[in-house]
């Protein structure tokens, strides 16, 4: 059972904000290249030894991208990161490999990416990716697979690092909840915030959509989010067709996770007269005025900061880290005109206030179990 507590914003000191922390990767000897493999394709051997725990002197990596990289902000900021780190660290290489939209091809392309031994580490983003790396990883015991966005645990070739996406959602979902009770221009009496998401899976049921709606009923119990699913990653007519009849339902605030779908549903609610709350990214600049509020997802730093202990080897396999605004990896933008120049005063004082106690931690709730 989630448990809100009986939050009450204001009256609490915003002044006392935490300092941030960024824990520190365990070491542990468990990193060992898969370049040096040997044996054949379908009956690898594992090392009987690991490696790990020593410095690497060089590094390849695949970042295996469910998807397409334009657009989709979670694996903008992966490839990013991955490129960055290379071009600071002459003995890295990395390959950005896009798989394209049809999951059902994803584990076959997978499995002929690592079968050509090329990559020490496979580095993908996707809360789907760990069981076809796990699948992938039977027939080469020696692959290391790193995701982010997921959570997996007991595998000794795969490392999970899962965002809290239920704690971004739910300040986002106290934001829209400010302002569709709120007195601006496009605000309507509906008390009805809206939810487009581009396919329906565990985080997004689990996490992302009850944290949107309980954090916009800390503001207002009353309030409903309109839930609709567009069927595909990409298309952004189908988003704007579901967001003009959702703005016909009495919706006034729009949240998404719909990678480049999403832009259908921006420009719907630029044309009509809604607001938009963004995951992941800072996007006012695509929309101002429309979208007032961003979250951001600190997933280029987390990407440098795996490759880094990668090659020190310190990453630990089997495991999963839980990171988000405590930990410094997920964030509210807020020192950016698109927000401070487009919400009232009070309703930025208001959020401010409760994005200091969620830092604090002065805020109650549970993430619910995935
Ligand atoms: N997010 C995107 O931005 N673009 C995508 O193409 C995309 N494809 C996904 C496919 C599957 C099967 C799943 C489970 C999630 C996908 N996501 C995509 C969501 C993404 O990994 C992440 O969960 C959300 O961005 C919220 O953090």
């Amino acid at each position: 059972m989630r448990t809100l507590g009986n939050y009450t914003p204001g009256g609490i000191l915003a002044a006392a904000l935490i300092a941030m922390f960024i824990a520190a990767f365990s070491a542990a000897p468990l990193f060992a290249g898969g370049k040096n493999d040997a044996g054949n394709q379908q009956q690898e051997k594992p090392q009987k030894k690991p490696q790990g725990n020593q410095q690497k002197e060089s590094l390849s990596v695949l970042v295996y991208i469910t998807g397409m990289v334009t657009g989709s902000p979670t694996y903008e900021l992966l490839a990013e990161g991955a490129q960055n780190f290379a071009a600071s660290h002459s003995n890295v290489t990395v390959k950005v490999y896009e798989a394209g939209f049809n999951q059902a091809e994803w584990e076959e392309q997978l499995t002929s990416l690592v079968a050509s031994r090329a990559y020490d580490l496979v580095l993908g983003s996707n809360p789907s990716l760990p069981e076809i790396c796990a699948s992938v990883g039977k027939k080469f015991p020696n692959q290391k697979f790193i995701i982010t966005d997921a959570e997996f645990r007991g595998n000794p070739q795969i490392s999970t690092f899962l965002y809290n996406q239920y704690e971004q959602s739910f300040f986002l979902g106290y934001l829209a909840g400010l302002v569709t009770t709120s007195k601006m221009e496009h605000a309507n009496s509906a008390k009805k915030i809206g939810f487009i998401a581009a396919q329906e899976y565990p985080l997004l049921d689990k996490h992302i959509r009850p944290g949107f709606l309980d954090g916009a009923r800390l503001v207002d119990p009353d309030i409903t989010v309109d839930f609709r699913v567009i069927g595909n990653w990409f298309d952004a007519n189908k988003a704007a067709d579901l967001a003009s009849s959702m703005i016909s339902a009495g919706v006034d605030v729009f949240a998404s996770i719909a990678g480049g779908a999403a832009q259908g549903m921006i420009r719907v609610a630029g044309e009509r007269g809604a607001y938009v709350v963004f995951h992941n990214t800072n996007e006012y600049k695509l929309a101002p005025g429309v979208i007032v509020g961003c979250g951001l997802m600190e997933q280029k730093k987390l990407t440098e900061e795996i490759l880094a202990d990668v090659l020190a080897g310190k990453i630990q396999y089997g495991t999963s880290r839980t990171v988000g605004v405590k930990e410094g990896y997920l964030n509210f933008i807020a020192g950016d005109p698109g927000y401070t120049g487009s919400l009232p005063r009070d309703i930025q004082e208001k959020f401010n206030a409760f994005m200091n106690d969620i830092r604090a931690g002065r805020v109650p709730y549970t993430v619910p179990p995935l």
